[in-house]
């Protein structure tokens, strides 16, 4: 009897830390997802070259070219509290930095390679005094990791533009060295979350991602881990590895059931390239807008330049972001996407009895919208206060916006209703 006892308080016991741990790690995406901004950075020695990291090794850049790089690679003028600024400055509140890319090059100082910082002129860790910065700062501290390394012995591809290649590798040694920099990473610089990058090639399978992201919340249940470890990366099920989704270079759809970040870059390139294509202003902010209109984050990238500084007409752009969102924020940050499906018009985030209507395009001033049944607007105003028409009739709401807009970028509109607006359904426009 004794022992059935002991049996069942163990049992219970099991599922009460069970239940813990998830409870733990729904609050912890929650927090994550509050967040809605962050800043990505794609770094390495590759900016001697100014061409693509990781991928245009052994291509625009010749493979031994492009491997020696490191030797020269001295960024002086790197300074993370800078870095940091740049993004708070933004109003972003998370910052995720490329530890180590397709090329295998690592940015801190590991025992597992020597291909490392350490080993360059820098001999600087990088990925720690970043770390150290977003402490400092408050800004929350991520790390990306490739899963392929082309320059890793170990692992059966080299680089994806040689077909001739005949490698054996060994997937075994290749994923203990990456478990013992992953132990480095999450043991040093206790990242909230790891970005990984990099499962599509043939050699590395979706039970490879299991045993890695196993392994990562043995050592920290509470990091995040996107799905960029298994092979199954546009829905979150049993199949798939990781945490949220991932959807790159574009805005992903409106999801209220799964938590995902779109990542996209601010110029064209990852890494940084001279005289890259920038996005307006309008068009990161809308950006930015249609991704948290959608529920998701956004991850926007910089790629700093080879002497260390992010190139100041980036560092100005990330200004203009932040003063539009020290005026908007309140309809970004801590919101849910919808109630209404994103469209080229117009979207929508939602906070308490709070709908923010973001306007892109409206017909003269008006712009009118599907009603939303049983919901009576008790206020409509812009941001500052301004009272604006807003008449629900019939199967629409007609929203008339003063003759002089507000704002070039976007044109917020607060509907103040009689209900919790985050507990309205999905209302296709
Ligand atoms: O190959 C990488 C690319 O260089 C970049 O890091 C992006 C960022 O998410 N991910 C991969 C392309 O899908």
């Amino acid at each position: 009897m004794a022992a059935k006892r002991y049996f069942l308080a163990c049992l219970l016991l099991i599922i009460s830390a069970q239940s813990f741990a998830q409870q733990a790690q729904k609050a912890r995406m929650r927090e994550f997802m509050d967040q809605r901004f962050g800043m990505f950075v794609h770094f390495g020695p590759v900016t001697l070259r100014g061409t693509e990291i990781g991928w245009s090794r052994n291509k625009e850049v010749a493979q031994a070219d492009y491997d020696s790089l490191y030797k020269e690679f001295n960024p002086v003028l790197f300074n993370a509290d800078a870095w940091v600024k740049a993004a708070k400055d933004a109003g972003i509140k998370y910052l995720v930095i490329t530890a180590k890319h397709h090329d295998g090059f690592c940015l801190w100082p590991t025992k597992f390679s020597d291909y490392n910082i350490m080993n360059s002129p820098f001999k600087r860790d990088i990925v720690g005094e970043l770390a150290k910065a977003c402490k400092k700062q408050g800004m929350i501290f991520g790390i990306y990791c490739t899963v392929l390394d082309w320059h890793d012995k170990n692992y059966p591809i080299q680089n994806p533009n040689d077909s001739t290649q005949n490698v054996k590798g060994d997937m075994t040694a290749f994923k203990t060295t990456m478990k013992g920099e992953l132990k480095e990473l999450i043991t040093r610089y206790d990242p909230y979350l790891l970005w990984f990058d990099g499962y599509w090639e043939k050699p590395w399978t979706n039970a490879d991602g299991r045993e890695i992201y196993d392994y990562i919340k043995s050592i920290n249940p509470q990091i995040l881990v996107n799905n960029r470890l298994g092979k199954v990366s546009e829905v979150l099920n049993n199949e798939s590895v990781g945490d949220y989704l991932t959807p790159e270079q574009r805005i992903g759809q409106l999801n209220m059931n799964e938590p995902w970040e779109s990542c996209i870059t601010i110029c064209q390139q990852w890494a940084w390239k001279p005289n890259d294509q920038m996005k307006s202003l309008k068009e990161c902010i809308q950006t930015l807008v249609k991704t948290a209109a959608g529920n998701g984050n956004l991850l926007f990238n910089v790629g700093p330049m080879m002497d260390g500084r992010i190139e100041g007409r980036q560092v100005a752009r990330l200004k203009e972001i932040g003063d539009w969102m020290k005026i908007y924020g309140s309809s970004v940050y801590n919101t849910r996407g919808g109630p209404f499906v994103p469209n080229d018009n117009f979207a929508s985030t939602r906070k308490g009895n709070k709908i923010y209507i973001h306007i892109f395009k409206s017909a003269g001033n008006t712009l009118t919208i599907p009603a939303i049944t049983g919901v009576i607007i008790n206020k409509a105003s812009l941001f500052g206060g301004e009272k604006v028409d807003a008449k629900q009739s019939g199967n629409a709401i007609q929203i008339i916006l003063p003759a002089k807009l507000p704002d070039e970028n976007d044109n917020v509109v607060i509907l103040e209703i009689n209900q919790d607006a985050e507990k309205l359904p999905v209302i296709k426009a």
